[in-house]
């Protein structure tokens, strides 16, 4: 059987099992609703936005602050103290094309273990600082190279061909002279209910309270944290160029690495690749997993007052278009593929779509069809789509347009 065919089938037998514990889930373009989506350009008290400044200077927080209160919980600190160290370095490894470091993030003087642990591969002949793409389980660091075109969860099926295209494609990533980043979340925090809040958050609780009547951070935004943190790491270490971090992630990852790009500027691109609910797509939409879903299966991502408004996401003050808005004037890169229904293909689109009025407020001109459909190319910039024909996965296919939208921006 090949590769594709096995993994729809374990994402179907995965849906089915969804939809027989948690009801009906539409699939039906005409029963998607047309709720009206929020304003990015509109203040909450209805006057609009009439200039750059205004977005910068107000807009800008106000929709952050929104974003923390009504979905993913407030944003962790940056720690007062912060000490990062190469725990293993290993030169000249993948046939002399890289060097591999492990990194560990300690944010306390007493000896308490590290809040982060990530893997960087550089390119070994670079002149001078490389940009990196730097994802939260990007590819699976326990082994020796890079894989990154391989889903790491569904690994095991994929097989030793899927094995080695991703270890092409990391290749083909580290000649171009861009760095791989890749982040654990077992230091971090795990993905489980009991579990998610014993790593970073646990750490940083002790060291800052949070504001009264504000919710704390779910899983997604302490992963989100974590690419922050890289951030710190790439402005001290002279081989990275910290100026050119690409914020990335597939799926749950996906919606991490937006979340990370609304509030941290220094990120300075992001690429979502079927991202889905809580991700690009537009939670208005009645069509695959919908909030309610997603709050039912996995609240921890989020901040308990998601629960509050998902069975009726559109009284929501705000929809995931305005969550790629706080990237502008950045690029960004919404990426669908055409059986991943679940992650509503056309409402990841939309988003992208609605988002650019603020992008032409901040003099960037994208001029993306209103039309999704016949979106079979892909569109590489300002704002950068592509719909891969296939299952939810994040493919060789998806990082050769990545790679091309990267290089336009940040050619080593
Ligand atoms: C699914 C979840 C999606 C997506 C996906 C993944 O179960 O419903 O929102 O995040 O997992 O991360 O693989």
């Amino acid at each position: 059987m090949r590769l594709s065919r096995i993994i729809t089938l374990i994402h179907g037998v995965v849906l089915w099992s969804l939809t027989t514990i948690h009801g009906q889930i539409n699939y039906e373009e005409s029963l998607a609703g047309s709720h009206p989506l929020p304003d990015p350009l509109r203040f909450e008290d209805g006057t609009a936005v009439g200039s750059a400044v205004e977005w910068t200077g107000r807009r800008r927080h106000e929709l952050l602050r929104l974003f923390e209160d009504c979905v993913y919980g407030v944003f962790p600190p940056r720690p007062r103290m912060q000490d990062f160290r190469i725990v293993r370095r290993i030169p000249n490894a993948l046939d002399g094309l890289e060097t591999r470091l492990d990194i560990a993030l300690w944010i306390s003087p007493d000896g308490e273990s590290p809040v982060l642990r990530f893997t960087a591969w550089l390119p070994a002949d670079a002149d001078g600082p490389v940009p990196a793409f730097a994802g939260v389980h990007l590819f699976d660091t326990s082994r020796d190279f890079p894989s990154p075109a391989v889903g790491i969860t569904s690994e095991s099926a994929q097989g030793e061909k899927a094995l080695w295209a991703g270890m092409e494609t990391g290749r083909a990533i580290l000649r171009q002279g861009f760095a791989l980043i890749s982040l654990d979340i077992d230091a971090l925090a795990p993905d489980g209910e009991k579990r998610y809040r014993t790593g970073a958050l646990s750490q940083l609780r002790a060291q800052t309270a949070l504001e009264a009547g504000r919710p704390e951070s779910g899983a997604l935004g302490v992963w989100a944290w974590g690419l922050a943190r890289v951030v710190d790491y790439a402005e001290t270490d002279p081989h990275l160029d910290g100026r050119k971090v690409i914020a990335m992630g597939h799926s749950r990852m996906g919606k991490a690495a937006l979340w990370a790009a609304a509030n941290d500027q220094r990120i300075a691109m992001v690429i979502s690749n079927n991202s889905g609910c809580g991700g690009a797509a537009l939670s208005r939409r009645n069509f695959g997993e919908s909030p309610a879903h997603i709050c039912r299966v996995f609240p921890y991502w989020f901040s308990s007052r998601f629960s509050d408004y998902s069975p009726h996401p559109e009284t929501l003050p705000v929809d995931q278009h305005q969550l790629l808005a706080l990237t502008a004037p950045r690029p960004v890169y919404v990426a669908s593929a055409s059986e991943d229904r679940w992650a509503d293909p056309k409402g990841e689109y939309l988003s992208l779509f609605h988002a650019q009025p603020v992008y032409h407020l901040l003099g960037v001109k994208s001029q993306l069809p209103q039309e999704w459909e016949p979106v079979a190319h892909a569109h590489q910039g300002p704002l950068g789509y592509h719909l891969r024909n296939g299952a939810h996965n994040l493919t060789t296919t998806d990082w050769k347009h990545f790679l091309n939208f990267a290089s336009g921006y940040f050619r080593p």
